[in-house]
Order: structure tokens, then sequence, then C-alpha cells
């Protein structure tokens, strides 16, 4: 499996005359050699791999990265000990993750190096492979799916007027840990009444009303890879403009979903899902963009928006999540996980997306 994955990078050396990457992103380091620790660095060679650690991680390096040869190092910051090791590789041109690296780092990089070898950005490389996931990283999508789809049939039987926003992200982050979650992805919104006109909005001790809407939009983490649903309720019987804006959404999320195919831009659905919404008068309303990538980070990479090149291939993983937002009145949202299929789509989530009154 990283076998595979580093000798995809290494093609896309190839291409670029690169001879050796330095990868610090720590998601990519986990992507390329299986180290789910806070700190290393890789370095990739067209022949081998390496991966730096401190003491802290060296059993668990040795455990974890079976391809990949586990360098120790005892002092000073991983870029000086990354630098010393390109130094023994000799590369003539070796890559680095501007993106991620700060200025002092690259300085300290740039000063470590030997001066004869370039140093070339090699910024989003190994994204660009991340993007397209292989079986097993699907099948781990898969499963952090169905917790969130459970979540969300525990947790509509809990929910009532009364409680506050933050009861209900507590339930929420419970029951996906319950469920078998590793840990939540990210900050759990659980957002009632005017607040749910904020599409990110922190829980806070406002109560649940009745008549009110509860838009809730969480994710779980199963073996470092993420899954990510969004759910909008109402706490009683749906009124006329609630329904209208609910419908709304879902049609402009269905239609989205049903336009995704290998071949397709992420601008092009982006605009099947806005288009629609404009149609119904709230284009002015859904001002963020229609989804992200999905996979070791929960945005694992830009996907649907208005400017988005990313040309859809099977094994892709996005979301797809239109929204309209009324400042005074609330938001609805509704958030699916979408598998790119080599005939269309498959969606990986399944909690209903009837408008539940509770
Ligand atoms: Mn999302």
């Amino acid at each position: 499996m990283h076998n595979d994955r580093l000798n995809k990078l290494r093609s896309q050396m190839a291409a670029r005359k690169i001879d050796a990457v330095l990868v610090t992103y720590m998601p990519n380091v986990f992507y390329l050699s299986g180290f789910t620790g806070s700190t290393a660095a890789v370095v990739v060679t067209e022949e081998s791999s390496y991966i730096l650690v401190d003491p802290r991680y060296s059993i668990q390096a040795r455990e974890e990265c079976k391809g990949t040869e586990v360098r120790d190092y005892t002092s000073g910051p991983t870029i000086s000990a990354a630098g010393k090791l390109i130094n023994e590789l000799k590369p003539t041109t070796c890559g680095f993750e501007a993106g991620d690296l700060t200025v002092a780092s690259h300085r300290l990089l740039r000063r470590t190096v030997d001066e004869r070898i370039k140093l070339r950005s090699t910024s989003g490389l190994v994204e660009r492979l991340r993007a397209v996931k292989d079986s097993h990283e699907i099948e781990l999508i898969r499963r952090a799916c169905e917790i969130v789809d459970n979540t969300f049939t525990t947790i509509t039987r809990e929910i009532r007027p009364g409680l506050r926003e933050k009861d209900v992200a507590l339930t929420i982050d419970f029951t996906m840990r319950k469920l078998g979650a590793d840990e939540v992805g990210f900050e759990t919104i659980a957002a009632t009444g005017a607040n749910s006109a904020c599409p990110h909005h922190s829980p806070t001790n406002a109560i649940l009303q009745f008549g009110d809407l509860l838009k809730m939009d969480y994710g779980a983490t199963l073996d470092h890879y993420n899954a990510d649903i969004t759910r909008t309720i109402c706490l009683g019987k749906p009124d006329d403009k609630q329904r209208e804006i609910y419908q709304i959404v879902l049609d402009a999320q269905i239609r989205a979903i049903e336009a995704i195919a290998p071949g397709k831009t992420g601008r092009e659905i982006d605009a099947v899902a806005r288009d629609y919404i404009t149609s119904k008068g709230y284009g002015e309303n859904f001002g963020h963009s229609l989804g992200h990538a999905l996979g070791i980070e929960v945005h694992d990479g830009p996907a649907f928006s208005k400017s988005s090149d990313i040309v859809l291939e099977p094994g892709m993983v996005t979301t797809v999540e239109p929204g309209i937002y009324i400042e005074g009145w609330g938001g609805i949202r509704i958030e699916d996980d979408v598998l790119v299929t080599d005939t269309g789509y498959e969606i990986l989530t399944s909690a209903t997306k009837e408008f539940i009154g509770i």
C-alpha cells in the first residue's frame, strides 16, 4: 500500500526531474509512511524512503513504517536532521513543501543543505496523489460514514426543545465515540434559531425553542479517515417557509450529486447547485462553496467551488453541502459524502434527509 503510494510519487518526481523530496506536512507523512505520531519528516528518493523521528517515536515508527527506513535524531529541529540526511543522499534537486514550511524552517533548511543541491517547492504534489483514494482508504471512509449515520439516528431520539446547543453537540460527540469513532473530526456545529444562519457556528448556551431549526454538522474520525455530515431538523412541525427552503436546498443537493461523474469539473458541479438555488431567488444566501475533498483530513483538498478546475476521477471522495442562510431567520444545510465511481457516483452517507420535525 505505502509502496504503491511511494512509487506514484516517484513517477511524479521523475516527470519534474526531482531526485528527492522532503515531506514535512504531517498528513502527507502519514499517507506515505503510515506514521501516526505528531512530529517527523519523510525523505523520498528514487530508490528509498526514510523517516526521521526523535526518541519519543523510535519504537512506534519502526512498528508503523514497514516500508520506510527509520532514522533517529536526538538533537535539534527535525529540519536540521532532514537537511543532514539530504546532504548524505546528495540529490541534484530536492523538493520541499512550501505550503507547510515556515519561513524560518525554510531558511534553516537552506543553511543546512549543501549549496550545490537545488531546493524546489513541490507543494501540492502529495496532496494530488491523496485526492484519489485506494480501496483501503475508501473502506475506512465508508466505516466512518456509518458512524455519523448511526449517530444521527440515535441523537434524533434524544434531542428536544429545552436543551442547549452545547448539550446537542456533547450528545453528538459522545454518541460518535460510543459508536466507534476514534475522535471527532472537528468541532461539532449545533446551531439553532437565528444562530443557524451562521454556516460555521460554535455551540453556545442558546436554548432549543419549539418551532426553531436545528442545524448539526459533525464528523467522525476512524483509523485516520474522516466522514463529515450535516443535517437540519425542525423542533416541532416545520412551517411553510422552513419547508420551502429545505426543499430548495435538498433539490439543489440531489441535482449536484446526480451530476457527479468522472471528467466533470469542480466548477460544473458547484454551478448545478448554485444555479438552482439562484433560480429560486436565494443565490445571495449561498455564500460558501459546494463541497470539499474528504480523507485523512476533513478538508482534504478542493472539490466543488465557483473557481475549481478539479477534474473528477474515480476514487475521489467529496462532500456535497449546499445551504441557504438568512440573517435573523436561520439557515438550512444538507451535506453528504460522495465517492466518484467509474460510471458516476455513490453516496456514502445515508442518514435520512426527510425534513424531520421533533
Ligand atoms: Mn463539510
